[in-house]
């Protein structure tokens, strides 16, 4: 198996599972600066050239979520699940979500922060972040309810839905989410930092 990856957050997902599940693979990391992504090869592969993309054998697959439950399929793992059918409904419908409205909730702040500051981009965008603001708010408030009385986002175990929604809001602190408000989300989030391939997702270089 093959992952193309940036240091970014989705592929960051799809590098923490692999660790995390102990699957071998190997990593080719892809420098975005010097237009890695878009070269004839990765468009070949991955025409919205975005990362990650993963090739295993005949499958070549974009979508970090998808590459995750490939992966987790591939390893047996319950993170993705598949036996009983209800729980992946659960994992699906936060993926989904993730996707859908948490990304763009705190995507603003984790570019303007984290992005920007990565990758020489400049300093952070003030308006950008206070037009931010309220969607984030918003978003923050469904994920704060939900993780009251819990560890995980669903099945009361680890699933992708974590590594999904936790790698946009781990840097929170370094990317000024307004999350003061919302103990059950930093609550969420510092207790995931425990998992070893987690807090170090990055191959060793
Ligand atoms: N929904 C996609 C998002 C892919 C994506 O936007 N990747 C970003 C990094 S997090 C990327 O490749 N950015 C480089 C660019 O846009 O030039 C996924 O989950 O894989």
């Amino acid at each position: 198996m093959k992952i193309y990856w940036i240091k970014a957050q989705a592929p960051m997902r799809v590098l923490a599972l692999i660790k995390h599940l102990g699957v071998a693979a190997e990593l080719i990391r892809i420098d975005p600066v010097t237009g890695g992504l878009h070269t004839p090869e990765y468009k070949a592969l991955n025409l919205n050239r975005k990362a990650p993309t993963m090739v295993d054998g005949e499958v070549t697959l974009w979508e970090s979520s998808a590459i995750m439950a490939h992966i987790a399929i591939k390893a047996g793992s319950d993170m993705w699940p598949t036996e009983n059918l209800d729980e992946q409904v659960q994992v699906l419908r936060w993926l989904t979500w993730n996707e859908g409205h948490w990304t763009p909730a705190v995507g603003p702040y984790y570019v303007e922060h984290i992005v920007k500051k990565t990758f020489n981009m400049g300093p952070p965008d003030a308006k950008v972040l206070e037009k931010a603001a309220k969607n984030c708010v918003k978003y923050a408030k469904v994920l704060d309810a939900h993780l009251e009385g819990r560890d995980f986002v669903a099945c009361d175990r680890l699933t992708l839905a974590d590594f999904a929604l936790a790698s946009m809001a781990r840097y929170w602190r370094e990317a000024e989410m307004p999350f003061e408000d919302f103990p059950n989300i930093t609550r969420w989030l510092d207790g995931l930092a425990h998992i070893p391939a987690w807090k170090n997702p990055w191959p060793e270089e």
